[in-house]
């Protein structure tokens, strides 16, 4: 044999190989068979559960991305999930292949929220939802209620002065109160406390056992669902008799000419409540603890604040304040942006892939959760440098795509954000020019409740400037 017939059945060999080798990679169905991520799923049905509870979530996921890369599956709370921390993946998941990952919830949720709520739906239902719910809170529907806000915050921060009081709790009551001026407008104040019972109880219970006794916090949760829905009813039937014209959000859910029911409308203003509520106050908690813990930060943002009051001043303009200012605090804006990214109170989000997708030469499959892990994102030293430290001027650069998602992005990403930002502001306004406060406990602990939150909800002391 000839040194070149040789080399002809050599590389036949060798490509024969590779050809089998493709060809095995099709299943009978004729589908590419790809790998799985890398990654470890620990024991049967507990998987790595324990793992991910024993120490700080956080550490679970940053040691799995050192390990593993961007992507990795693992085995959480029985389900199978595909963890990605690459502003790529979250493109794909969130954004461009969207409607192949549907958001997916435990069931407690679903039952406290209930089923209507839009978080849990996808297509025609969660298209019209989120129209009206845009609609209610975009710029030009939240600039007429400024001054309500202000006044919510101004009365929040009267009745703390000389006090020891407790950040969370209590930007948890201004918080909800914002929700509520948000959906009920002018009417809010009438139904307030009631409807902070229930919404109390509601909350209490869902954390609960799931069985329906009587003298159970679940019991109680289910009555006071019951009580939530019959004073919600009651607005509507109020409102449906005047006929009036409400530029808030159940005025948007019964304006819609097609109709929602009064149902719908019930579970998704309880949705509301909840995706506005401990957020917003959790952040409002950070913005204190940076602020305090950065001494020149908290002079640049008060400075920036006192020049609104003084041109207000300046043009004879009324003193409260309007849409306009609230564009004119660049620096505080930043501090807002800078504590959302460090602090990353949703450190990430769930969605569940309803068919076989492809990326990066791997098989994310059908059925499996995919998690989106924005604290990782946001704390990946390729897209932000010396990513530990607080640094608001680093927002002076606009982030790059994919790589700042506080608020999420795509189908899902949160429609309230605008209203988020502008009570922070005016919250923000009012405590830094006229206040000081000092942080009363231990000030490095991290408590997840399930947002990252200053460990005991940051007791701190307010006084007056002097
Ligand atoms: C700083 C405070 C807030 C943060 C960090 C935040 C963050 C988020 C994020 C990340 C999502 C998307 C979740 C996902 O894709 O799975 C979301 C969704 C949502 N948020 Fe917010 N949010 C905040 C405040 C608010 C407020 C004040 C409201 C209402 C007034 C609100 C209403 C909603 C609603 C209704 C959704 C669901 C949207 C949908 O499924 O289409 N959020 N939020
Ligand atoms: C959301 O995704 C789009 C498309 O990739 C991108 O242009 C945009 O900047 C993203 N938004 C954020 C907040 O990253
Ligand atoms: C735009 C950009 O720089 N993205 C990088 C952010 O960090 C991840 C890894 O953590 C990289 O994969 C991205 O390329």
């Amino acid at each position: 044999m000839d040194f070149i017939s040789l080399c002809f059945i050599l590389s036949s060999l060798i490509f024969s190989f590779f050809l089998i080798n493709y060809l095995l990679k099709f299943s009978s169905f004729g589908h590419v068979k790809l790998p799985l991520p890398p990654g470890t799923m620990g024991w049967p049905y507990i998987g790595e559960t324990f793992q991910l509870y024993s120490q700080n979530p956080n550490t679970f996921f940053a040691s799995k991305v050192k390990k593993y890369g961007s992507i990795f599956k693992t085995h959480i709370l029985g389900c199978r999930c595909v963890m990605i921390s690459s502003p790529e993946a979250a493109k794909l998941v969130l954004v461009s292949k969207a409607h192949l990952f549907k958001p997916t919830f435990p069931a407690s949720k679903e039952r406290m929220l209930g089923k209507q709520a839009i978080f849990f739906h996808q297509g025609d239902y969660h298209t019209k939802l989120r129209k009206l719910v845009l609609r209610a809170f975009m710029p030009e529907a939240i600039k007429n209620i400024v001054s309500e806000v202000e006044s919510l915050a101004v009365g929040s921060l009267e009745s703390w002065e000389g006090k020891l009081i407790t950040t969370f709790q209590e930007m948890k009551t201004y918080a909800f109160n914002v929700a509520l001026l948000s959906i009920l407008g002018k009417d809010e104040v009438l139904y307030r406390e009631d409807l902070k019972r229930c919404y109390y109880n509601l909350e209490k219970g869902y954390n609960s056992m799931p069985i329906n006794l009587p003298g159970t916090l679940f019991h109680k949760a289910m009555k006071a669902r019951k009580e939530l829905a019959q004073i919600l009813a009651k607005i509507l039937s109020l409102r449906r008799e005047t006929k009036q014209n409400y530029n808030d959000l159940l005025g948007s859910f019964m304006g819609d000419a097609e109709g929602l029911t009064d149902e719908q409308i019930a579970d998704n203003m309880i949705g509301v409540i909840f995706a506005a509520r401990d957020t917003t106050a959790s952040v409002l908690t950070w913005i204190l603890k940076y602020l305090a813990e950065n001494p020149s930060v908290l002079q640049a943002v008060t400075e920036e604040q006192e020049a609104i009051i003084k041109d207000k001043e300046k043009c004879g303009e009324e003193k409260s304040l309007n849409w306009a200012d609230t564009k004119k605090m660049p620096i505080t804006t930043r501090v807002i942006q800078e504590t959302l990214r460090v602090a990353s109170i949703l450190s990430f989000t769930f969605r569940e892939a309803v068919e076989d997708v492809e990326f990066n030469g791997y098989l994310i499959p059908k059925g499996w959760k995919v998690l989106p892990l924005f604290r990782n994102i946001h704390h990946s030293p390729d897209n932000f440098t010396e990513p530990e430290k607080f640094d608001p001027s680093r927002f002076e650069v606009a982030p790059k795509p994919n790589t700042f998602m506080p608020f999420g992005n795509g189908t899902h990403s949160c429609p309230g954000n605008e209203l988020a930002k502008l009570e922070i502001l005016v919250l923000v306004h009012h405590i830094t020019t006229k206040y000081r406060w000092s942080m009363m406990g231990p000030q490095n602990g991290i408590q997840y409740g399930p947002f990252a939150l200053p460990q005991n909800g940051l007791p701190i002391r307010l006084s007056l400037r002097t």
